[in-house]
């Protein structure tokens, strides 16, 4: 393995690949290494007599089968991983000494796992619920884990209050429903007895609940942060990803059927855009105020439920990670991941952020029983690619064998060895913030503002994302069965918007709020997923034929492939298709084994010679995607499809004679995501 990091190979990989195991192709063996003759038949005492005690095979085989699960995680249960690349666009050593964020030449291995939080480990992935962005560095300092959310502000302002916000967000305790959901009475509860949770609710019920992909979602470190330099001084830090193609979101209606239709989706598109070479990329920005302005805002910047706006406190694009390889396997790697936000590096420190400083606490005492002990850190996706050494020794499953008479510091028969470094050295030196006060209970007054960043998110809302919440949070609070429960919801949110209480108030049937809402004017564009970046990039859509395809549909497909757009096609039965201009096409999925939900955008090619079963079951895609606002086209047949169903002259559906006009117009519908301007009447 190379001493450090740099621009060739990746370290962690080549690390990672002393502890691979090649099974195919070998002989079979028990975990001793002795080769087994049958794997098939248990030892008995007779071929119809007992099984035999002897049989020291049955028993390795099935007692390790017996231990095959772990607890999962208590939340973030759900998650999906992959490998990856940090490389930096400009030398940051003006405001932190972190190697990995000095040097432009170095590219620094990560692994990021994202994750839903409230469901169990089989739970659907399209469910609303905040996303895990948990990233790990291997750097030549130590890992450097940024365990952050696609959400930027948090439910609660102490950690002391996590475990209560857990317990009423996971499933209720005496029935265990409902999965992976926060419609119901207790999470609804918590929040109007707990109004702190205002802003991350808006958020909560907002698009970003329910993103596209992982590989459309943004990511915050949520708490504030230190960057300390090499001369010692320190700057207050946010950190972002900014995904490459823009933050997109799916429809509910589509969500909740992509959880029946595909519960994998959002593992399901990031494997297999990795696998295609469609990497994943994210840009790092920083968002920075020097020590001397910690005052300078109207809010605190150690309160968790606050953002720091963009447009107050520019986002700093300081470089990218791009997710590059697939894990070899689930559970080694993505199960047995452990992110702590207390790993940290010289140059990156806390601040005293209440969350933060519980968070640094409880990530490493959950690993001890999830999993099983105190040497999680030598498994093979946790080790460092720097060298480790300690005095701590043994407990369950130790893989490191220590030479040597002394494991205590400090020594004399090692020469006081291993020994601390100095700062120069590259020891971590915590920032001398000074700290004095009373041991107390409570919270500063400066965190006692809950409502006008819930304002400031609402106001930044574009119409149909206004919309999307007056829905959300009708269908939540719809599902919550007790009144008075549903009354204080109604009363809290009218602190935060009238207009969105008044909605929900009337959907729910309960007493309109009556106070003045709020008086905060302030918004914030870059809240809006409207003013997001839009591309056509790695687009999914679906394309209907039937059993005779016109030459011309290939001019469409391969001018959308040229604009990176993925294309599959869909019939009544799978096969292939020769088009009119001998050009072989093969069909993925038949309308039994896809969705519209599982697709960007719907080509209708159709087809003269089918029967009215087909045309119905293409109709009903078309129809599905266009009421969730998706892109359509049509040519051939299609067109005339969509002009008997009266689809044509809407927003977003797109036909025409000529097919590269057609593509052209077509790459730009679905460049724009989502039409919302369309009046869905079907
Ligand atoms: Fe976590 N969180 N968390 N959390 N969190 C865990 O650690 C916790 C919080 C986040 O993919 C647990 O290893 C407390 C905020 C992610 O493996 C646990 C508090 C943010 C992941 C834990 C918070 C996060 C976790 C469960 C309140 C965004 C998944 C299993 C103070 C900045 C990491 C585990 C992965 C996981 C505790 C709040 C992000 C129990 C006490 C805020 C992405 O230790």
């Amino acid at each position: 393995m190379a001493e450090k990091n740099n621009a060739d190979g990746n370290r962690k990989d080549e690390q990672l690949e002393q502890f691979r195991a090649e099974d195919a192709g070998k002989k079979l063996t028990t975990n001793q290494g002795l080769k087994v003759s049958e794997d098939e038949f248990s030892l008995k005492a007779g071929e119809r007599g007992p099984t035999l005690m002897e049989d020291f095979h049955f028993r390795e085989k099935m007692t390790h089968f017996d231990h095959e699960r772990i607890p999962e995680r208590i939340v973030h249960a759900r998650g999906f991983a992959a490998h990856g690349e940090f490389e930096l666009y400009e030398s940051l050593k003006d405001f932190t000494k972190a190697d990995f964020l000095q040097d432009t030449s170095k590219k620094t291995p990560t692994f990021v796992r994202f994750s839903t939080v409230a469901g169990s480990r089989g739970s659907a992935e399209t469910v609303r619920d905040a996303r895990g962005f948990a990233t790990k560095f291997y750097t030549d300092e130590g890992n450097y884990d940024l365990v952050g959310n696609n959400i930027p502000v948090f439910f609660i302002q102490d950690a002391i209050k996590f475990p209560d916000l857990v317990h009423a967000l996971k499933p209720e305790p005496h029935n265990e429903m409902p999965q992976a959901a926060s419609a119901h009475d207790t999470f609804w509860d918590f929040v109007a007895n707990n109004q702190e949770s205002a802003h991350m609710v808006m958020w909560a019920m907002s698009d970003r609940a329910i993103p596209r992909s992982f590989r459309m979602m943004e990511g915050f470190g949520v708490h504030t942060f230190r960057l300390v330099n090499d001369e010692g001084k320190a700057h207050f830090v946010k950190f972002h990803w900014k995904p490459v193609l823009g933050t997109h979101s799916l429809v509910w209606d589509e969500a909740q059927k992509i959880s029946g239709k595909d519960p994998d989706f959002h593992r399901r598109d990031l494997w297999e855009s990795i696998d295609k070479g469609d990497y994943p990329e994210y840009e790092l920005g920083l968002q920075l105020i020097a020590e001397e302005d910690e005052f300078k805002f109207d809010f605190d910047i150690l309160d968790p439920t606050k953002l720091w706006p963009e447009e107050d406190v520019p986002v700093k694009i300081v470089g990218k990670m791009t997710l590059n390889r697939n894990v070899d396997n689930v559970f080694a790697e993505t199960e047995q991941v452990a992110f702590h936000p207390g790993h940290v590096v010289p140059g990156i420190d806390f601040s005293n952020d209440p969350l933060l400083q519980g968070r640094l606490f409880s990530y490493t005492d959950t690993q001890l029983s999830r999993l099983g002990g105190p040497n999680f850190h030598e498994l093979p996706i946790n080790r460092p690619v720097c060298p480790f050494h300690n005095n701590q020794r043994d407990g369950i499953s130790r893989q490191t064998i220590n030479k040597g008479q002394v494991s205590y510091h400090k020594n004399s028969l090692a020469a006081n060895t291993p020994a601390p470094a100095s700062e120069e050295e590259g020891g971590y030196v915590h920032y001398q913030e000074k700290v004095e006060g009373r041991k107390v209970r409570s919270r500063s007054e400066s965190f006692k503002d809950h409502f006008s960043q819930a304002t400031l998110f609402w106001n930044s809302m574009s119409e149909p994302e206004k919309q999307h919440l007056k829905d959300a949070f009708s269908f939540e609070l719809g599902k919550v069965k007790n009144k008075s429960v549903q009354q204080q919801v109604v009363d809290m949110f009218e602190n935060v918007s009238l207009e969105l209480a008044a909605a929900f108030a009337e959907a729910i049937d309960a007493t309109p709020p009556k106070g003045l809402g709020s008086n905060v004017e302030k918004s914030s564009p870059a809240l809006s997923q409207l003013n997001t970046v839009k591309k056509p990039n790695t687009r999914k859509v679906g394309v209907i034929v039937g059993q005779n395809v016109d030459g011309e549909a290939t001019v469409v497909l391969n001018t959308l492939k040229e604009e990176g757009i993925k294309t599959e096609l869909i019939s009544d039965k799978l096969g292939k298709r020769e088009t009119s201009d001998g050009t072989e096409h093969e069909v993925m999925h038949t309308f039994l084994t896809a969705s519209s939900v599982l697709f960007d955008a719907i080509y209708l090619v159709g087809d003269r010679d089918v029967s009215s079963k087909f045309k119905q079951d293409a109709l009903y895609f078309v129809k599905e995607a266009f009421s969730h606002y998706k892109p359509i086209g049509g040519t051939h047949e299609g067109l005339t499809w969509l002009k008997e169903a009266e689809l044509l002259d809407n927003p977003g559906v797109v036909s025409g004679d000529n097919m590269k006009q057609f593509a052209k117009d077509f790459t730009e519908a679905i460049s724009a995501h989502r039409h919302w301007d369309r009046q869905v009447n079907l």
